[in-house]
């Protein structure tokens, strides 16, 4: 068994996704953090328009392979270039057509750590995809534009990422992951999605991945009196997921497709019920008519907000690193087992973000439990099974409030698989105090 414990010797995290805010300590200090300004609800709708002409004369949609995409591309290029950011276009073939991604680079802050924040820019064929997803391309675009008009100099390094042929299966978000360099990948420290985020019909939903990133968003609606929900249907359902597949920290938000909105949706916030979210989910009516400019309004700021909250934050100190690097085959529907990694040489109890990375490959993940278990037995659980999550591999950090445990000790990671097919094993895990 390989131990590469530091104890007593800060080391770099070995995650690049050791957190996103600064500790709570750090927090406690003067606000390390700027305010983000308000986005100007116009600016985006005027992005919007754009967007729609460029349908109207590219036979009624921006859909990957055919000219309105492309023009949408050059649209957004065009203002992020006027605007200062080193901008790249990245070519990828799906279908017989080319595909395009759009990444901007906001130039400065701390390289090793950064913070994505993308949209699919891409339509369906049959329309102008404003709400989907001109919306969230729209705002993202405003939110890179505040950072250049501001001339932000953040701690992080921003990036602003556009992506082709999200609607044929997040196509260019997935293809821009895969052929990132894994140096260059574990710079990630989050990324933020925005898809369809003005229904006209709206709902306020939060992704429910990373919970630094979910308490960002929430905190920020819950600070102007409107209610969110977890978005618990998002995994998978946009470009967040071949990132969050990477081990990526993930969050985002959305306001609904052609789901229903329940009674008690509409009386919390507003709107009707029983009538779906958005009734021009990938219709020719997904027009610049089809926008709740409330909505579009409120997830514009709520977005600026994440990316100058997290982006300004204080830096993170490296923290100590034990990990276990050995693999363990986990039995398929059978007996828990475990990995342990010995901690020393600490004193006290063991901190309230502890975070636990972990790397277990295992086709259909829904198979696994996985419990952190402290040296006294306490048992944290970090993942629960789920019938529905037949996507691979456990490649993620979870945030662990273990302060009433003593730091050292020897901490176990559990893993059962509760399900039968499908087998694998754990591949490697840490704990970064
Ligand atoms: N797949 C997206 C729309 C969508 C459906 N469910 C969610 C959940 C979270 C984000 C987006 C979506 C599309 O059609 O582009
Ligand atoms: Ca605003
Ligand atoms: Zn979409
Ligand atoms: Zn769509």
């Amino acid at each position: 068994m390989k131990l590469s414990a530091t104890t007593g010797i800060a080391a770099a995290a070995a995650l690049a996704v050791a957190g996103l805010l600064a500790p709570a300590s750090a927090q406690a200090a003067p606000a390390a953090t700027a305010a983000a300004p308000d986005i100007p609800v116009a600016n985006v709708k005027a992005h919007l328009t754009q967007l729609q002409s460029i349908a109207t004369a590219n036979g009624g949609n921006r859909a990957h392979g055919r000219t309105g995409y492309k023009a949408s591309i050059d649209y957004v290029k065009a203002k992020l270039d006027a605007a200062g950011f080193t901008t790249a276009l990245q070519q990828f073939t799906y279908n017989g057509a080319i595909g395009y991604n759009l990444v901007a680079d906001w130039p400065g802050g701390d390289p090793n750590t950064v913070l994505m924040t993308g949209a699919h820019l891409d339509s369906v064929t049959t329309g102008a995809g404003i709400n989907d997803n001109g919306s969230g391309s729209a705002a993202v675009l405003e939110t890179a534009l505040a950072v250049s008009r501001a001339q932000l100099q953040p701690t992080k390094h921003l990036r602003f990422g556009w992506w082709g042929a999200e609607e044929l299966g997040l196509v260019g978000s997935t293809h821009y992951v895969n052929t990132l360099p894994a140096a260059e990948r574990s710079k990630l420290t989050g990324y933020i999605n925005a898809d369809m985020i003005a229904s006209p019909n709206p709902g306020y939903f939060v992704y429910d991945d990373d919970p630094e990133l979910e308490k960002v968003f929430k905190d920020w609606f819950a600070g102007i009196g409107v209610p969110t929900e977890i978005e618990t249907e998002g995994d998978g359902r946009s470009d967040h997921a071949p990132f969050k597949n990477a081990g990526i920290p993930v969050g985002g938000l959305f306001t609904g497709a052609g789901r229903l909105k329940t009674t008690a949706q509409a009386q919390k916030w507003g709107g009707t019920a029983g009538q779906a979210f958005d009734r021009c989910y990938h219709s020719s009516c997904d027009t610049t008519a089809n926008v709740d400019d409330t909505a579009l309004d409120r997830n514009s700021d709520a977005l600026a907000h994440a990316v100058w909250t997290i982006g300004t934050a204080a830096p993170v100190p490296p923290g100590d690193v034990y990990e276990n690097l050995n693999d363990v085959a986990v039995p398929d529907k059978g007996p828990a087992v475990t990995s342990t990694v010995t901690v020393s040489g600490r004193t006290g109890n063991a901190p309230a973000t502890l975070k636990v990375g972990v790397d277990i490959k295992h086709t259909w993940r829904g198979d696994l439990v996985v419990d952190l278990v402290a040296p006294d037995g306490t048992a944290y659980r970090l993942k629960n099974s789920s019938s529905r999550d037949s996507a691979d591999n456990v490649i993620a950090t979870y945030t662990v409030d273990a302060s009433t445990e003593a730091a050292n000790g020897d901490w176990k990671l559990r893993v059962q698989d509760v399900a039968s097919q499908d087998t694998g094993y754990i591949d490697s895990w840490r704990l970064t105090f």
